[in-house]
């Protein structure tokens, strides 16, 4: 049989009467050769054209499986609401289980936005808070709280992802794993020593000059409910530990995200296709762009600078 494109048969094979799927077959030989896509401890690095969309998303359908997806719009950035969810709807998880739980302060702000049958949205009112520092690390424990107790009994999978980003392409079960950090999009190409990582000793997401793997980004990140409540509690209580001591890490949750993911490595970790600087610019790695920070002004969007 010719192929002219890859695609998945799921037939009755006439021999004997059993199932079989036909695609197009893996090479161990030629394949994406211009990016790394393994860790050290072998761990996927998922870039375009390392996996095959059609199959990967074929084998999760079988699973029957729900993504809880978290997302916050507190104060002005509920103005970013509709296109982040317009856009998910046309791209993330089509065709899969979605349950959206978007956490907000006005909960009269959240844009109409028509779901597919199988995408769901839940709204929490949170109350608001006076800096945006306190928002952005008062996720932790708002995730810590939902993932402990307060999701569907069969949700499956949760990711959490910045409001102020946009998708441009699919993003599907390929991102799905045990435990999933996204390489950010500024640092990819750094040396450790140069990764804005928490350096005062006094803070609990220190992180030695020497140490590191890669610089993950806090506006996405994600797997099994039981990791990412784990991840969560984790980095909360270092937050408060670090509270007590008049001490705020470097870049907030994402310091103590990194410190995390540094000693609990991911068992996935997502390339800056999966979080990307902004639609208009482009490196030569990145063939692809499947969500992207939307531009933003600071001084006039957040409550405090
Ligand atoms: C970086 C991180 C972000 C977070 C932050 C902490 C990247 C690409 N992003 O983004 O994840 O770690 O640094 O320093 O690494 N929010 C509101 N209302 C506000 C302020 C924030 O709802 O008034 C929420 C919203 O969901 C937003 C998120 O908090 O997407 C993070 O805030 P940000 O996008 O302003 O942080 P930013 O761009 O510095």
């Amino acid at each position: 049989m010719v192929m002219s494109k890859i695609e998945i048969l799921y037939t009755k094979a006439e021999s004997n009467s059993e199932f079989v799927l036909l695609y197009k077959q893996p090479s161990v030989l030629v394949g994406r050769t211009d990016v790394v896509s393994v860790t050290p401890w072998l761990a996927p690095i998922v870039w375009v054209k390392t996996f095959d969309p059609t199959l990967i998303n074929f084998i999760y359908k079988q699973q029957n499986i729900t993504i809880a997806t978290t997302v916050f719009a507190l104060g002005k950035y509920t103005r970013f609401l509709k296109d982040f969810l317009e856009s998910a709807e046309q791209y993330y998880f089509v065709g899969f289980r979605v349950h959206y739980y978007l956490f907000t302060d006005q909960p009269e702000a959240v844009p109409d936005v028509k779901l597919s049958e199988e995408h769901q949205l839940t709204v929490r009112k949170v109350p608001s808070m006076d800096r945006w520092q306190d928002i952005s690390m008062g996720r932790m424990g708002i995730l810590e709280k939902l993932t402990k107790s307060e999701l569907d009994n069969d949700t499956d999978y949760i990711f959490c992802l910045d409001v102020d980003t946009k998708f441009y392409g699919p993003w599907g079960a390929e991102t799905l794993g045990r435990l999933v950090g996204v390489i950010h999009p500024w640092f990819y190409d750094y040396k450790r020593t140069k990764f804005q990582y928490e350096r005062r000793p006094e803070s609990q997401a220190f992180i030695p000059v020497e140490e590191g793997d890669y610089y993950y980004t806090a506006a996405a990140f994600g797997g099994t409910v039981q990791e990412v409540y784990k991840l969560t509690k984790t980095c909360r209580e270092q937050q408060s530990i670090d509270a007590a001591k008049s001490i705020e890490a470097i870049w907030h949750e994402e310091s103590h995200l990194n410190k995390y993911l540094l000693y609990n490595k991911p068992s996935k970790l997502l390339s800056p296709e999966y979080l990307w600087r902004h639609i208009d610019i482009r490196r030569k790695h990145v063939k692809m762009i499947r969500l992207s920070h939307v531009a933003k002004n600071n001084a006039e969007v957040r409550l405090n600078n």
